[in-house]
């Protein structure tokens, strides 16, 4: 992953037959790469764009250049997409651009001109194919039978491409996409995954390889999943994750393939911040271009990464090659750092004023802005200390509009002081509650209030009542942190009820119907209902439509908090005594919420509500004592009906 971590931007190409109808079908518009679907075309009217497809202006080193130039390192181009059109001409597949009069192959000629420019070549490779007469499920919208159909015979022919582009292309990333309808499963994912091991160790391999991505926001949520970088697509997580390894995509404007009338254009100072934001967070920003039919990029596309390569001829060394922001809490900017340089990026700084730096222990060397020079010397810019905050002094006039970058020089890899960790096992308490105050640094100490002011009480802490906890580090007398706000909340633990119900296991309530949110079942009349001996889905259960109410009781064995782990595929709501602990309600992939509840020792009705609208399938109810060690499945003894 060096060369990948290094990189931090690349270019995302999505580029096929979609191109020609450049988002317009008939009298509908607003389509992209999806028109197939979203127009709803049969095969037949779709094929004969392979004899439309020439891009006679086809430059690969003109593309590569611009990637460069823009300080990209990396190219991930769609070998194929969800139409099941190659770039390539494929020895299993006529459905490529060896059968189209242009006939030159894309991707070769791609991949010497980014090695020739010092780019990653990567290709994208989508899963889902609606061309080919093996993929299933067919669109509901499609004239072709599905018999004679065998996933099995695809998949086959999915390795067999795959393998082909290894051979011949060596690509740096495989980017796969299109793994979410029910026929992908993790298994399959596993495999692929281990002939993209086999066929280059060193090839990077995204999650969408496997099941499980939890959707838009693209992050693993089974520890079992395959993969080795996250994907979140047109959103920027709210904070990374230290030790994950994740990319941001993103379209310039509405569309990834190419649509003529979308006008939505980002600005390049919006892309220019997206980058900072991603790099702030250690994450990669894959920026997407969708060419012209002709073989060029949309003019918007052309200014777009000229603009950013603008800035980042001289502001790329706070991108590439370095690591997430140490801040929690950065007013202002964001930051990156490289050993011990800390980039600074200025957003919304206060020009004229002063920057608060929040915590910085370390000592500052120099500290200078990017691009700025005052007689031939990079500028010096001023700064003060107060308490452990360095006061940046911004009496110079910004040299960009886009975002200025602050490089310091600090006398190691920079030191800063967090806020404390407030630790209970959840936050509800019965009777009383130690609160642990954890300090991120051994010099530092932490004091706490809980009574609204400022934290000044020392030692250990001991709560009897519901409270807002504030706590804040300490390096002698100064406060240094930033203060960590947390309630918690003293509850009546919900009394048992007086007998459980006399047969084992639950009983589920079987409905059918379209939902987008679990339905108010008083008004619901049952298809089937049975008794079941837990929570859960019959093994392979992959029914679409369907809706589940689990009733019954669960005979609670010890007084105190209780942890529930929900999930679901898609909505799930978890009820005891009457009670909401658990909402995980809405469309949604593979997920899981949890919840707490205070509950006495003995019966308590427990409700559990699903629904599936369509796609995977999936349910399970786990529980701990809050605090406790591993979630457990509901014992089958203490449920009844
Ligand atoms: O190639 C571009 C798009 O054509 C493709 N991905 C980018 C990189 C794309 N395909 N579909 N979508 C984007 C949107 C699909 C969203 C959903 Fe889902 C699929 C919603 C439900 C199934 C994502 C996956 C959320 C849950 C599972």
């Amino acid at each position: 992953m060096a060369w990948w971590r290094e990189a931090r931007f690349g270019l995302f190409l999505h580029w096929g037959l979609y191109a020609i109808p450049a988002g317009e079908w008939k009298n509908s518009k607003g389509h992209g790469e999806w028109i197939r679907e979203s127009a709803q075309i049969p095969l037949e009217d779709y094929l004969p764009l392979q004899q439309q497809f020439n891009p006679v202006n086809f430059n690969a080193r003109e593309w590569a250049r611009m990637a460069r130039a823009a300080g990209m390192r990396y190219v991930v181009i769609t070998s194929k997409h969800h139409d099941g059109f190659g770039l390539w001409d494929s020895k299993v597949s006529e459905w490529d651009v060896g059968g189209t009069p242009f006939g030159r192959d894309i991707l070769g000629e791609l991949k010497r001109a980014c090695e020739a420019e010092g780019l990653r070549f990567c290709t994208y490779h989508s899963i889902m194919d609606w061309h080919h007469p093996d993929y299933l499920p067919r669109r509901a919208w499609e004239s072709r039978s599905a018999e004679g159909a065998d996933f099995e015979r695809f998949e086959d022919y999915l390795h067999a491409q795959v393998r082909e582009l290894v051979e011949n292309y060596r690509p740096a990333v495989m980017w796969f996409d299109g793994e979410w309808e029910r026929t992908w499963n993790h298994e399959r994912g596993v495999e692929l995954f281990r002939l993209c091991r086999q066929a280059a160790p060193e090839m990077i391999v995204n999650n969408r390889v496997d099941v499980h991505r939890g959707g838009m926001g693209g992050f693993n949520l089974s520890s079992e999943a395959v993969g080795d970088f996250a994907t979140p697509e047109q959103e920027i997580p709210a904070t990374g994750v230290p030790g994950l390894d994740w990319e941001t995509c993103m379209t310039m404007n509405d569309h990834w393939g190419y649509n003529a009338l979308d006008a939505d254009w980002k600005s390049s100072t919006d892309l220019i911040r997206k980058l900072c934001d991603i790099a702030s967070k250690g994450g990669n920003f894959l920026l997407n271009v969708g060419p012209r039919a002709d073989g060029t990029f949309p003019p918007e596309s052309v200014e777009r990464l000229a603009e950013i390569g603008e800035w980042m001829k001289i502001r790329g060394e706070a991108i590439h090659g370095t690591q997430a922001s140490p801040f929690e809490n950065l007013a202002h900017g964001r930051a990156t750092v490289r050993g011990s340089t800390l980039y600074l990026i200025g957003l919304d700084v206060p020009w004229g004023g002063e920057w608060r730096i929040p915590g910085l222990a370390n000592e500052i060397r120099s500290c200078r802005v990017l691009g700025l020079e005052v007689a031939g010397t990079q500028a010096s810019v001023p700064f003060r200390r107060e308490g452990a905050d360095v006061l940046l002094n911004l009496c110079m006039v910004p040299t960009n509009p886009h975002a200025d970058v602050f490089r310091l020089e600090l006398d190691g890899p920079p030191r800063v002081y967090r806020s404390p960790r407030i630790v209970t096992p959840a936050p509800i308490f019965t009777g009383e509650q130690r609160v642990e105050l954890l300090a991120p640094a051994p010099e530092l100490e932490v004091r706490w209030s809980i009574d609204g002011g400022a934290p000044l009480r020392r030692g250990p802490l001991l709560l009897r009542e519901s409270a807002t906890v504030q706590a804040q580090c300490f390096l002698g007398d100064q406060p240094v942190s930033g203060i960590r706000t947390l309630s918690l909340e003293r509850v009546e633990p919900q009394p048992a009820l007086p007998a459980a119900g006399s047969s084992p296991g639950l009983w589920c309530r079987i409905f059918q119907g379209q939902y987008e949110r679990v339905p108010d079942f008083t008004t619901l009349a049952a298809a089937r209902e049975h008794a079941v001996q837990g929570f859960g889905l019959p093994q392979g259960h992959s029914a679409e439509h369907e809706v589940r109410q689990f009733v019954g009781f669960l005979d609670v064995p010890e007084e105190g908090i209780w942890e529930f782990a929900l999930a679901s595929d898609d909505g799930s709501k978890l009820r005891i005594d009457g009670e909401l602990i658990v909402d995980h309600d809405g469309l949604h992939s593979p997920s899981e919420k949890r919840g707490f509840a205070a509950l006495a020792r003995g019966p308590h009705r427990i409700e559990l509500g699903w629904f599936n609208a369509a796609g995977g399938a999936e349910l399970s109810l786990k529980w701990r004592k809050a605090g406790g060690e591993a979630f457990a499945p509901l014992p089958a003894a203490r449920l009844s009906h």
